[in-house]
């Protein structure tokens, strides 16, 4: 039977201290509306985006109160009533990502662009999300998690890996390419490393310290390159590419700096892919040479649900794999606490039942 009551992770107040609550309101079954479904987590990863969500430093706000998080795993416990054609059943293993729900019916849907559909819902955004122990979310959305992967594993493929895995694939890049991973010993770029050893590229990473380090040479990063060390980051990329400079830059570090000389160390036609999401910057690329080598700047947001099946189905089949520390829900603040200190090499996934 379902609860009416749960354990949950709340921002109570735009930018506040994250609060546990024991008593927030499970919905129920029969308050379910047509389209929805009850998940019951086990766990949940934390991205960085949900500590950008509760420092409230986006020019898109999310709902307040806030339940963050958008890496969940967990089992279909109710469908809402007069539902029709669910691809999912009770019972089934499910995913949660950013992206809760779409329209499905409008342009960007129909090209499969569905995280850019102007009725979308997002998960831990403008709808309650995975630090809880029940989550209303959405049938046509939910991604089915394949076998052969634990639940714990699977939970920050749906948004680091997923977001990666597309972002590398519309990178314009081909077999045996060099591809410059700003932000690689993070959530999103430990994934980008082995996403792109999958698809045969040759990563340089480029993050700091020694533990970041040696994540991204284990999983076949052939360069590290420290930018807190390096005295000049743009010669020692060029360096590391045979001089020429990479052929793209997959940035997912948080912030700025992390892109500006993309442009100056990228090769003639290269690419600069944008995912990191730092509020307020901007980015600082000489159009002149932007111009003059040939270079294509874009971003690329989250996936659509084809792409979540993709990542997963690699993830499953142990081609990728998520390094995490496991700890409780109830750790959360600590957590945002390390993750903003940048003390976190790959990820942190929570128990929700603890
Ligand atoms: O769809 C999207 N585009 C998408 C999806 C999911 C997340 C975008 N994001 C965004 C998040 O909102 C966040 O802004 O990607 C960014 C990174 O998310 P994350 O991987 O979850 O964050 P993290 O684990 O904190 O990793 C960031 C890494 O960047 C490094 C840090 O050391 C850390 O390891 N870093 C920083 I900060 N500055 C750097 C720099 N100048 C840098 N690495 C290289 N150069
Ligand atoms: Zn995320």
């Amino acid at each position: 039977s379902i609860p009416k009551t749960q354990v949950a992770a709340v921002v109570p107040a735009p930018g506040a201290a994250v609060e546990i609550r024991t008593d927030y309101p499970v919905r129920q079954p029969s308050e379910l509306e047509p389209g929805e479904c009850l998940v019951k987590l086990t766990y949940t990863g934390v991205c960085h985006t949900d500590l950008h969500a509760k420092k409230h430093d986006w020019p898109v706000k999310p709902k307040n109160p806030l339940v963050g998080g958008h890496e969940g795993v967990g089992v279909i416990v109710a469908i809402g009533e007069h539902t029709a054609h669910s691809p999912v059943k009770v019972g089934q293993r499910v995913g949660i990502k950013w992206l809760a729900d779409s329209c499905l019916q409008c342009e960007q849907c129909r090209k499969g662009l569905e995280q850019c559909c102007l009725n979308c819902k997002l998960s831990g955004y403008t709808v309650d999300g995975t630090f809880q122990q029940y989550v209303v979310s959405f049938v046509n959305h939910v991604s089915p998690i394949p076998e052969g992967i634990p639940d714990a594993d699977a939970a920050s493929i749906l948004c680091a890996g997923v977001t990666v895995y597309r972002a590398i694939k519309y990178s314009q890049t081909h077999t045996g390419d060099w591809i410059v991973l700003p932000g690689a010993g993070g959530g999103l770029g430990h994934l980008a490393v082995q996403y792109a050893r999958e698809m045969g590229l040759r990563v340089v990473a480029v993050d700091t310290g020694a533990e970041k380090r040696e994540l991204c040479k284990k999983l076949g990063a052939e360069h590290f390159i420290d930018f807190r060390e390096s005295k000049d980051l743009v010669a020692d990329i060029k360096a590391a590419t045979d001089g020429l400079g990479p052929h793209a830059a997959v940035v997912t570090a948080a912030t700025g700096e992390a892109y500006n000389q993309a442009v100056t160390y990228l090769r003639n036609g290269g690419t600069l892919m944008a995912v990191g999401l730092p509020g307020e910057a901007t980015l600082d690329a000489s159009i002149f040479f932007t111009v003059f080598k040939g270079i294509s700047i874009l971003g690329s947001y989250v996936g659509n649900r084809q792409d979540a099946i993709e990542a997963l189905d690699i993830a499953a089949r142990g081609k990728v794999k998520v390094y995490y520390k496991l700890k409780n829900l109830s750790d959360l603040k600590d957590v945002y606490e390390g993750m903003e200190r940048g003390e976190i090499a790959g990820r942190v996934v929570l128990d929700c039942a603890k």
